[in-house]
């Protein structure tokens, strides 16, 4: 392996007047932005968990009114890339959204795509261009980047969901913005998960027109999710047990940018998962159990123990390892990660 020349080792004149150019020499930087084998990795392992989430959340309820809030969200950001540049991984923004009963998220539409997963509490909806979407834990609400949306809660008790956007991918690239609508105030009482999209391998035919850029379904709820899991885990007594959300038009991922899926270890099981390029999420709907990821040093190089409502975070080029703490319940995560990016890029 060579080594580089360095910065000090140019003659000061010489580097003032490439600055003065707005010039910079490659060499001394080479290694760090194409290093050798394995790329920078700067997502961190971490666990948000919900347990010391929630009393946070619930102070920013007291404390700041939705008026002033437009969106009151704590964003889970990753260390490893700077909580001022609110990244979970390099392209995906994760916030713990709050809603308090008879409150009223105002309607808008931006550019970066979002998903809520459902954390807690009932009686909320997000309406989507017209489309009510009926927030139910576990579920997947989706509003693809330009839909109308807005969030009404009308249960008792406060409703909290977990935010995923593109949203540090789109600010980078100088694409995120936004436009605030008038409520939508639907007179609709259900979305079209309902019907167009209720049933796996049938899509409608509503003016015999198929759409295929982002998923016309909305709302993916858990119950189905689940039941697809626990019923493939009937015919595979072993191996992972994972499925993948996707655009039903177009059998791709619902977002170009992010990729959602969910995974069930049965009680007991330990799983190695394919070593991939790209970070993951992790949020657990139902059950407890641990992560291990390699090179990890957790101060005494432990798995991370998590339990039913957490999220975590892992960079790419790892092998992790999940575990079911439970040897008599199932464990269900979400997963949220960058490989439809990867598979563009070619990366993948
Ligand atoms: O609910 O529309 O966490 O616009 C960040 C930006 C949630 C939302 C976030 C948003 C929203």
């Amino acid at each position: 392996m060579t080594t580089l020349g360095t910065l000090e080792e140019l003659p000061i004149e010489y580097r003032e007047a490439l600055t003065d150019r707005n010039l910079v020499p490659l060499w001394p930087a080479m290694r760090s932005v194409l290093p050798y084998n394995v790329p920078t990795r700067d997502t961190s392992v971490i666990n948000w968990d919900y347990q010391s989430i929630r009393p946070l959340l619930m102070q920013a309820g007291e404390l700041t009114p939705i008026e002033k809030a437009e969106r009151r969200v704590l964003i889970l950001a990753n260390p490893g890339h700077g909580l001022e540049n609110i990244q979970a991984t390099p392209s995906i923004y994760l916030g713990m959204q709050l809603i308090l009963p008879g409150e009223t998220a105002p309607n808008h539409r931006h550019t970066p795509s979002a998903v809520r997963v459902i954390v807690e509490g009932e009686g909320a909806f997000t309406t989507v261009d017209g489309e009510p979407c009926k927030m139910e834990r576990g579920d997947l609400i989706l509003t693809p980047a330009g839909k109308w949306h807005e969030h009404t809660h009308e249960g008792d008790g406060p409703i909290v969901w977990l935010d995923v956007l593109d949203l540090p991918l789109m600010y980078r690239l100088n694409g995120s913005w936004a436009i605030e609508g008038e409520l939508q105030n639907t007179d609709k009482t259900r979305d079209k998960s309902y019907s167009d999209y209720s049933a796996s391998g049938v899509v409608p035919n509503i003016e015999f027109q198929r759409v295929t850029d982002s998923s016309p379904q909305l709302r993916y709820p858990w119950s189905k999710t689940r039941s697809c899991l626990t019923e493939m885990a009937v015919d595979h007594a072993e191996g992972l047990l994972s499925i993948s959300y996707v655009n039903p038009e177009s059998g791709r991922s619902i977002f170009p940018s992010i990729g959602f899926g969910a995974i069930m270890l049965r009680p007991g099981e330990t799983q190695l998962l394919p070593k991939r390029t790209t970070p993951v999420i992790f949020h657990v709907i139902e059950g407890a159990g641990s992560l291990a990821v390699e090179g990890h040093s957790s101060t005494d190089g432990s798995p991370i123990n998590f339990v039913d409502k957490d999220t975590l975070s892992a960079p790419g080029y790892t092998q992790i390892m999940l575990k079911n703490n439970s040897t008599t319940e199932p464990l269900f995560l979400m997963t949220a990660d960058e490989s439809p990016l990867h598979e563009y890029l070619g990366i993948f």
